[in-house]
């Protein structure tokens, strides 16, 4: 592979903003930054996006009910608003589910909306609610039904607490409970993860106390079976004996949430979007969190062996090592063969909170550099780890989101590791309860840039020239008439999953095959690689 001579970083900054008015360009330069991870240079995350400019983020709707809720398959999930928010936020997020059976219940394939007209809009939408929860009970009686506030709902004051209030007590037998998650609620869909863990946390956490049995009890927080993402990583600790007493939320059920409480370690994957759940369960009924991340194969496998630290079992620790024994070869194998054909080759990330941070080792293990990544919604937590929460500006944006006051449960809170063994498992190398963030992994020179623009994405392809673009839908084809392929790593595109041991074998192959295919440098069409143009005029009288 020939190594390049890439551009100056701050100079790719500079470009990057220049076009922009000065304002403008003062301060989308806070939210560029050339990164040092001995350093750690502070980044301008989780404010609102200059209007006027393209951005790829989404709303608080789509955190809440696309996001957290919606990989839940026996919640019916009730849009209550124009049809458009149902119809657009329909299964397009490839995340799966595997019911009990074909009789099982499984909702995430309907499309539940109120339909909402413009009669209700002026005089008032909760007459509709009522009758829509009671049509939804009526034909399936389950055993939940989440209400979701798109913006009208909020814009006119429907009170949809009351209606679930009022139609719980109706129905007798269904949980209902009701989401205030109006599109413009806060910057981003990370407003959205925000209500969303309140409220299932509020309503649903702690319901069932059964002992369900099973030893070294965890939830998954954070984790949305993507591509079957979940069903890989459920694999993996059933083999190692770990039990799974819920997942929050790829193929899960109301039932788990009701029942998390009685996990003894919260393990997080997409810490943006779950990390509340986590403290509060923490504070209410004292069980532990820590940050996994089974993207990656060396990465998966260090998560398994320290989930079986924090347990401090030894048969556990063994199993975990015969586990990872067994899973390596195969890895490794595929890692030889697709090396040589990857090595050297650059990767761009700019992916949603997390992503863009936990795929980077995936491109490590093929040997590619990443010369560039953003979340589009993370907050600076998520960049510059934990650390720095306390100095983070809450705005009047993050101010609209309510904080709830947790305190220990009476009779529920039972810490799970007394503070003196968290510390020690601490001072051992195992940091509970924290989270550094992309940036310590990222490349001395780096260039990370929160909320990317599409102008500053075709800008940084034109210097940078990347090998590979990873994204969504909004930037894939744009990107590719560039000649450049996009991998999206929201939906995978049709691949996937890509968690755990089999997934990184599934994806170095994919990005194997994306990154050495001829079929980018055909993109131009013929008369644009030639400066011969042909010129005319109009013939004048
Ligand atoms: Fe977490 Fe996610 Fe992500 Fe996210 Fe998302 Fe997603 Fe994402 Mo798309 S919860 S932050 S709001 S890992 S839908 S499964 S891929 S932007 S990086």
């Amino acid at each position: 592979m020939e190594s390049r001579i890439l551009p100056d970083p701050s100079a790719v900054k500079e470009e990057l903003i220049k076009k922009y008015p000065p304002k403008v360009a003062k301060k989308r330069g806070k939210a560029i930054v050339v990164n040092d991870p001995a350093e750690i240079p502070q980044v301008q995350a989780n404010i609102r996006t200059i209007p006027g400019i393209i951005t790829q983020r989404g709303c608080s709707y789509a955190g809440c009910k696309g996001v957290v809720l919606g990989p839940t398959r026996d919640i019916v999930n009730l849009v209550h608003g124009p049809i458009g928010c149902s119809f657009y936020a329909w299964l397009t997020r490839r995340n799966q589910t595997r019911p009990d059976g074909p009789e099982g219940e499984n909702y995430m394939t309907y499309c539940f909306s109120t339909d909402m007209q413009e009669e209700h809009v002026v005089f008032g939408g909760e007459k509709k609610l009522k009758k829509a929860i009671q049509e939804a009970y009526d034909l399936f009686h389950p055993k939940a039904i989440g209400i979701f506030s798109t913006c009208p709902v909020g814009l006119i004051g429907d009170d949809i607490h009351a209606v679930a209030k009022e139609m719980r007590e109706k129905l007798g037998d269904c949980n209902i409970f009701g989401f205030s998650c109006e599109g413009y609620k806060g910057v981003s869909q990370s407003a959205g993860h925000h209500i969303a863990n309140n409220q299932v946390f509020k309503h649903v956490v702690g319901l069932d106390d059964t002992d369900k049995g099973g030893s070294f009890k965890i939830n998954m927080l954070g984790e949305y079976n993507i591509g079957g993402d979940a069903f890989e990583i459920e694999r993996l600790l059933d083999k190692c004996g770990i039990t799974l007493v819920a997942s929050f939320s790829g193929n899960s059920t109301i039932g788990q949430f009701e029942n998390s409480h009685t996990a003894d370690l919260n393990v997080i994957m997409c810490h943006r979007s779950i990390n509340y759940m986590a403290e509060m369960m923490e504070t209410k009924y004292g069980i532990p969190w820590m940050k996994v991340n089974f993207i990656g194969a060396e990465a998966t496998a260090k998560s398994l062996r320290r989930i079986a630290r924090y347990f401090e079992d030894d048969a556990l620790m063994a199993r975990v090592e015969e586990v990872i024994a067994e899973e390596m070869p195969a890895v490794s194998s595929v890692i030889e063969e697709i090396h040589p054909k990857t090595k050297g080759k650059l990767a761009m990330l700019f992916v949603g909170g997390s992503r863009a941070h936990h795929y980077q080792e995936l491109f490590m293990e093929l040997g590619m550099e990443t010369l560039s990544a953003g979340y589009e919604f993370g907050h600076r937590d998520d960049y510059e780890g934990r650390r720095v929460i306390p100095n983070i500006k809450v705005d009047a944006d993050s101010k609209n989101i309510e904080e709830l006051k947790i305190s220990a449960d009476p009779e529920k809170y039972k810490p799970r590791k007394t503070e003196e063994e968290l510390e020690k498992l601490k001072e051992a190398g195992l940091d509970i309860r924290d989270y550094d963030g992309m940036m310590p992994d990222m490349k001395k020179g780096s260039l990370v840039i929160d909320d990317i623009s599409h102008y500053e994405t075709e800008k940084l392809i034109e210097l940078y020239k990347p090998d590979i673009f990873c994204a969504g839908i909004k930037e894939k084809y744009v990107v590719q008439k560039m000649g450049v392929p996009l991998k999206q790593l929201h939906s995978y595109d049709y691949g996937g999953p890509y968690a755990g041991f089999t997934g990184a074998i599934n994806f170095y192959r994919d990005i194997d095959r994306m990154v050495n295919s001829r079929v980018w440098k055909l993109i131009q069409a013929p008369w644009e690689e030639t400066s011969i143009e042909l010129e005319a005029d109009y013939v004048t009288q």
